[in-house]
């Protein structure tokens, strides 16, 4: 049988790649055919995201896959979550670009309240408050430019619009949409009583469709520009919806964690639940593939350790980074990763120092004693949301899967082994791209089952395991 490519673009807030994952005697195989930059930049006082720049990227990618003579029969987008893109009635982008780390949303959260209660808002769609949510966010648009939303045709979420570029199909993926916080976690569809009673255009949603949908072939251009025809299969194209489907287990005794620039930590599990308790412990229950939802908190993550370093010129690697951490890791002083400051300062070396300083604590002197203030809060953090976990399902866990990018971060591997006392299962590092890929692989029969999947997904990639105690084993 001939071999089968399939492509993943998996774009996350910092880097973007076009992966390619074929079957090879049994096991996944992946490729990085394509890396690019990727980051919000300030437009017009806003921070916004380079979609345009973005776009060409992907068809780089999607041209040098031909070029490797490794052409895909289909090819899905995965991207962080709550940004969307207003389209009007020629299909052309209305405003900017703008990203979720923009401070257009202060004060939406009040401004919504008086329409609808957080109570409320969370009952009915499940999600945990995030300020930078889709609600908040179309909140802040109808306040500041109600012309944008009076001219909105269609609204598409980030990958949502990849795909359009793509084929000219304009729909709303699920994974994605329920990050939103607009879609009802009894329905799975979009909760239009909500949406009227926000004042949102209905017509601006598009069809709600699930992962493994096909949206046909790319556009003529596109085929042309690339060299071959395509057909785009929907993934779960928020990234960690691709994420938590590449968790190489099936039993349930784990918590997962999505780990990138942020730290997705949680359970998959069959019914969402909303109730006030899970509210006030910020819980969400984020769409996931095949309707398992994501129940899960948010946690700052490698966002702040990439701040720093970018903050001085990003001279070290990360595996330096965490050298230097070691090396200073008696350094006492700790922060809330969860607290609002970190999600946007202007200056993050500054902003963690300014949190030592007011909190009475010793303030970082140095990138090593910095970096460990980071890595240990992060730890420490996962040892609390572990514990709520524990207490919102009623239940324990024996150990904790770490999947993306972050899965290689040797020395907080260590750090949350020892702080909640559990087994760390590491890996596989490309967990999101792998998703997007599995996705595909399960529309076209490459795998009968998420649960054959993921036992693919162990056997392919294999991990790496922490024990609280400081041993490892691979
Ligand atoms: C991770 C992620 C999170 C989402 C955040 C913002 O990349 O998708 O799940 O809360 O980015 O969209």
């Amino acid at each position: 049988m001939e071999t089968k490519y399939y492509a993943a673009v998996d774009m996350g807030a910092s880097s973007g790649r076009v992966m390619l994952g074929w079957m090879e005697n049994g096991k996944m195989q992946l490729q990085e055919v394509h890396r690019f930059q990727n980051g919000m930049v300030k437009k017009d006082g806003e921070l916004c995201w380079e979609h345009d720049r973005i776009f060409r990227e992907v068809i780089t990618g999607l041209k040098k896959c031909r070029e490797i003579g490794k052409i895909p029969c289909s090819v899905g987008v995965d991207t962080w979550g709550v940004d969307f893109v207003l389209l009007d009635k020629e299909d052309k982008p209305i405003g900017n670009y703008v990203g979720y780390r923009d401070h257009r949303t202060e004060g939406m959260d009040e401004e919504v309240y008086k329409i609808i209660s957080l109570d409320e808002l969370y009952s009915r769609t499940g999600i945990q408050k995030a300020i930078f949510n889709t609600v908040y966010q179309l909140m802040a648009v109808k306040k500041t430019h109600p012309d944008y939303l009076e001219k909105a045709e269609t609204l598409l979420y980030t990958p949502d619009y990849f795909h359009f570029l793509l084929t000219g199909q304009k729909v709303n993926e699920y994974t994605e949409a329920t990050t939103g916080q607009l879609i009802s976690a009894k329905t799975n569809d979009y909760d239009w009583e909500l949406i009227d009673r926000l004042g949102y255009p209905r017509k601006i949603f598009q069809k709600v469709v699930m992962p493994g949908t096909s949206l046909g072939s790319v556009r003529p251009e596109v085929a042309e520009e690339i060299g071959y025809d395509l057909e785009v299969v929907v993934p779960c194209t928020h990234d960690t919806g691709s994420a938590v489907l590449a968790v190489p287990a099936n039993d349930d005794d784990f918590i997962y964690i999505s780990s990138g620039t942020w730290s997705l930590m949680g359970v998959e599990r069959k019914q969402a639940d909303t109730s006030r308790k899970s509210c006030e412990m910020n819980f969400t229950n984020e769409g996931g593939y095949d309707h398992r939802f994501r129940y899960l908190k948010n946690i700052m993550g490698l966002w702040m350790i990439q701040s720093v370093r970018h903050e001085v010129n990003d001279q070290y690697s990360f595996s330096e980074i965490c050298d230097m951490a070691e090396e200073e890791k008696d350094f006492p002083s700790r922060v809330d990763c969860n607290d609002d400051c970190f999600l946007s300062p202007d200056n993050m070396t500054e902003e963690v120092k300014d949190y030592c300083r007011r909190t009475g604590q010793r303030v970082p002197e140095n990138f090593g004693q910095l970096a460990t203030v980071i890595y240990t809060s992060l730890a420490d953090c996962y040892a609390k949301t572990a514990g709520e976990l524990e207490e919102l399902t009623g239940r324990t866990y024996s150990r904790i899967h770490i999947v993306g990018g972050g899965s290689n971060a040797d020395y907080l591997n260590r750090l949350t082994a020892r702080a909640t006392k559990k087994e760390i299962h590491a890996g596989p590092g490309e967990g999101t791209a792998i998703g997007n890929i599995t996705a595909q692989m399960l529309k076209s029969g490459e795998f009968k089952s998420v649960e054959e999947a993921r036992d693919n997904i162990h056997a392919s990639f294999g991990i790496k395991v922490y024990n609280p105690d400081g041993s490892v084993r691979q």
